[in-house]
């Protein structure tokens, strides 16, 4: 195999470094978009170099192994890391999911991600009005429902059990809480609601909204309120305006998100962020959609959210005049409809990444 080229990020006056792990199926195609787009916002305004990191199912077929056993000291260095999708046809999802994706999220303390939803699209294509449409979810990416405890006995018998344990601990609970009402305070409507199921769910999920409201006391000028997720299902699509900022457990915001961006138009254009916000470890970008195994190898995948991720990227990072471009480049290439047939057009990804590019001035 060959050898993982070193690329770096130099943005600003700042050093930063920077990698790729484009992972399985339309992840591939979708991260050369966003390299384009990169290339061609930093021209000019910062040097670019990347480094690839070929983590993904062809790399675990080859060494039994999505990462190697020292991808945490190999990713330290790096200030960001634009992650796109995994899964593949012939490995089970449970397989790659746990192989590649979540074995970097928690030892690299990537606890809060972030999912802003905003309708790129046309009034046709959304399913509720565009001007409702500006979220941010905040799932907890550590613990609850993906806390990866459980297991099966009697394997193959008729009283064969499986158990899948949600963790919720007080530190993860307080930390997620203050970084949602934190993010909430810093939006204009102050606004957040904590997503909750704790009718049924009677200890951690108790557990959950006790802390909410500790933290709620935290942050005096943040309007809050609880709601339960099937009741937040039903908000979402009747009464959109109500909603600003939204938290959640790993389980509840992973299908909330993707009902969020089904409203604003197509799972294709959102991006989602795996964040350290101690800035301990580099934090993750991504599109929330997966490897799309239907749609694989044909070039026809959206390039929006790896794009849009990458902007994330950029304001994490610091670059908010490169953030703030290449957002201003997905809207009017949104506007004048030069879209990938998802949202009702006709272009392919390249076809899109290259009006990217032009909207940005290349
Ligand atoms: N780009 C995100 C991705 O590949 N997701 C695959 C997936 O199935 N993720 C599950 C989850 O994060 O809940």
């Amino acid at each position: 195999m060959a050898s993982p080229e070193c690329r770096h990020l130099v943005a600003g006056s700042a050093d930063l470094s920077n990698c790729f792990i484009p992972g399985d199926g339309i992840g591939i195609e979708v991260v050369a978009a966003a390299i384009e787009v990169l290339k061609t916002v930093a021209k000019n305004n910062f040097e670019l170099n990347i480094t690839n990191f070929p983590w993904g199912t062809v790399f675990y077929k080859e060494t039994g192994s999505y990462l190697p056993s020292d991808f945490l000291t190999t990713l330290k260095p790096f200030d960001a890391i634009p992650f796109d999708a995994v899964g593949a046809p012939d490995v089970p999802d449970h397989l790659s999911l746990w192989g590649l994706l979540l074995k970097m999220r928690s030892p690299l303390q990537l606890y809060a991600n972030t999912r802003p939803i905003r309708c790129l699209t046309t009034p046709r294509l959304a399913s509720v009005h565009p001007s409702a449409l500006d979220w941010l979810l905040v799932r907890e990416n550590s613990e609850g429902e993906y806390a990866g405890h459980g297991g099966r006995s009697h394997v193959g018998q008729t009283w064969e059990i499986a158990t899948e344990t949600s963790i919720y601990s007080r530190h993860g609970v307080e930390r997620i809480m203050r970084f949602a009402f934190a993010a909430a305070q810093k939006r204009p409507r102050k606004q957040l609601t904590v997503v909750s199921k704790s009718n049924a769910l009677r200890h951690g999920r108790v557990l959950w909204d006790e802390v909410a409201t500790e933290v709620a006391a935290e942050f005096p000028d943040v309007h809050w309120d609880k709601e339960l997720v099937d009741a937040m299902t039903i908000r979402m699509v009747q009464k959109p305006h109500s909603i600003d900022t939204v938290v959640g457990t790993n389980l509840h915001i992973g299908i909330l998100s993707d009902l969020a961006a089904a409203l604003a138009g197509s799972i294709g254009i959102a991006a989602s962020s795996n964040l350290d916000p101690t800035r301990g470890w580099p934090s993750m970008f991504e599109p929330v959609h997966g490897s799309a195994f239907d749609i694989m190898g044909k070039g026809v995948a959206n390039p929006i959210g790896a794009v849009c991720a990458a902007a994330e990227m950029m304001s994490w990072v610091g670059e908010e005049r490169a953030a703030a471009g290449i957002m201003k480049a997905i809207e009017s290439v949104c506007e004048i409809g030069l879209l990938t047939v998802d949202m009702g057009g006709k272009l392919n990804t390249m076809q899109v990444t290259e009006a990217l590019c032009k909207a940005l001035g290349s």
